[in-house]
């Protein structure tokens, strides 16, 4: 493969596996323990607030007890190398953590949102929020009580930054999926829209995904290690 300059780097769970946090579709995965329709849509939310800020206060602990894994530190260490080329490598993550950011990755593209942030559903003001919610909690912009969500994109809500991330994807000249399993669009669609731009792909995942057949090249192992091998193989 030619030296890249402009890489599309999508992330998944299964990058944050091997810092404690739960993928979501494996065997024992959060999807497979919990209801994703009673906990992660607008209408669960609706209809019973407090299951869903308790499971979120307790992924929430979760993330702020977690720490960056050699996946996280590669994929910073390599857009610094990039950049210092004149490249640029574009992070666009499904994860609602922060472990890319703490090993230093900078303006990291969050297309499902933040649960270090919690969103007043009065003002629409986004707010860093480490802490428990309740339907106590207050909004610090506008003051309302109990309207206070995690800042997290629920099935049937609209990604985020979905203009940023197409763009972004129309100039790279290598797509590159780690640890995602290609159920979720629109973001499972992004190797298929590489494809048709001409743009090679590569997969880095435990095992195939559901996408696995759309890649050109594939590398099965844990992020934590398959993934610095494929970015040293670029130099990086
Ligand atoms: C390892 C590893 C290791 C393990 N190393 N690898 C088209 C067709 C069908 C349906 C739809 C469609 N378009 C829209 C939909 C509906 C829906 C959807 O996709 N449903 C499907 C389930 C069928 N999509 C939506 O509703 C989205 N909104 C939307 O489409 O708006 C309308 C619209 C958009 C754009 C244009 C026009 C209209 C919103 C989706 C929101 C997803 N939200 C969640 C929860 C976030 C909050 C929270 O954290 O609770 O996001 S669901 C969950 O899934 C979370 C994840 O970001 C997302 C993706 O999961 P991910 O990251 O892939 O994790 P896993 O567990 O699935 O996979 C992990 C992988 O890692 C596995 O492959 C493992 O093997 C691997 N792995 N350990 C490497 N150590």
């Amino acid at each position: 493969m030619s030296a890249p300059k402009r890489i599309f780097v999508l992330t998944g769970a299964g990058v944050s596996a091997e810092s404690g946090l739960g993928t979501f579709r494996d065997r024992g995965g959060i999807w497979a323990r919990f209801d994703p329709m009673k906990l992660a849509t607008p209408e669960a939310y609706a209809a019973d607030p407090d299951t869903v800020l308790d499971f979120y206060d307790h992924r929430r602990r979760g993330v702020v007890a977690a720490k960056p894994n050699a996946a996280h530190v590669a994929l910073a260490r390599a857009a610094a190398r990039l950049a210092e080329r004149g490249g640029e490598l574009f992070l666009c993550t499904q994860n609602v953590d922060d472990l890319h950011e703490r090993a230093g990755s900078r303006a990291v593209v969050h297309m499902h949102g933040e649960l270090l942030k919690a969103r007043c559903t009065a003002c629409e003001v986004v707010t860093p929020w480490r802490d428990d919610l309740n339907r106590a909690s207050s909004c610090p912009a506008c003051g309302s009580v109990g309207r206070m969500r995690p800042d997290v994109v629920w099935f049937g809500e609209m990604p985020m930054q979905l203009d940023t991330i197409e763009a972004a994807l129309a100039e790279a000249d290598l797509f590159v999926a780690v640890g995602t399993s290609g159920a979720v669009y629109p973001a499972a669609s992004y190797v298929r829209q590489a494809r048709a731009l001409n743009i090679p792909t590569c997969e880095i995942n435990l095992e195939p995904s559901d996408n696995a057949d759309a890649f050109d090249e594939a590398r099965y192992g844990p992020a934590s290690t398959a993934l610095p091998h494929f970015l040293a193989a670029l130099d990086l």
